[in-house]
């Protein structure tokens, strides 16, 4: 059974065994949750990256998938890299956002990885609306089948906890 958390503040500050990362296909880095990663995590997150792009993913990581990296200098084992939809107003995406949470859940559970945090994948620079974004993440997480036994949702500010605290009560 896992269990859903929430917590305000900066998912570089958290401590869990994976932290995922709300990526763009380059996975060299970018804005919002990607930077701050970068930046607190140090180099060693970067050089993972590269080698990802130079081997298994020479196009990028295609939107809706999750890959694994050390997390360097964070309190974590691993960062797990994934890429959201950009938001559509004419185009049903919503597909890819949920496999974001699923396929990060899947790499987290091959890892061994227990407690898990995400950021609101695609609510920033990709604008999903963080009202649908926390229903389809919350939704998902809670269909999953993982051994994953925490999911700790971190939320940048207070009105996008509000927002998932209404959807897990
Ligand atoms: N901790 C927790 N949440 C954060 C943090 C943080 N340190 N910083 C921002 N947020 P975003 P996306 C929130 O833009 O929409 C990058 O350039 C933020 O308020 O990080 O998936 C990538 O390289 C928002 O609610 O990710 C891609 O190009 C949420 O995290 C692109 O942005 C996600 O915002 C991905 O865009």
């Amino acid at each position: 059974m896992t269990t859903i958390t929430l917590v305000q503040g900066d998912i570089t500050r958290q401590s869990a065994d994976a932290i995922v990362n709300a990526a763009n296909s380059s996975l060299l880095g970018g804005g919002g949750v990607d930077g701050a990663i970068h930046r607190r995590g140090g180099p060693a997150i970067l050089a993972e990256c590269r080698d990802l792009r130079a081997s298994h993913y020479g196009k990028g990581l295609p939107t809706g998938q999750a890959v694994a990296t050390t997390a360097g200098e964070l309190e974590a084992s691993w960062v797990i890299h994934t890429v959201g939809p950009v938001w559509s107003a004419t185009e049903d995406r919503a597909h890819l956002l949920a496999s974001c949470y699923r396929e990060a859940l899947r790499v987290a559970d091959e890892l061994g990885a227990r407690t898990v945090a995400f950021p609101a994948v695609s609510t920033g620079v990709y604008r999903w609306p963080m009202e649908d974004a926390a229903r389809i993440a919350v939704e998902t997480v809670r269909a999953a089948e993982t051994a994953v036994e925490e999911v700790r949702f971190v939320l940048f500010d207070e009105a996008a906890y509000e927002v998932f605290a209404r959807r897990i009560r």
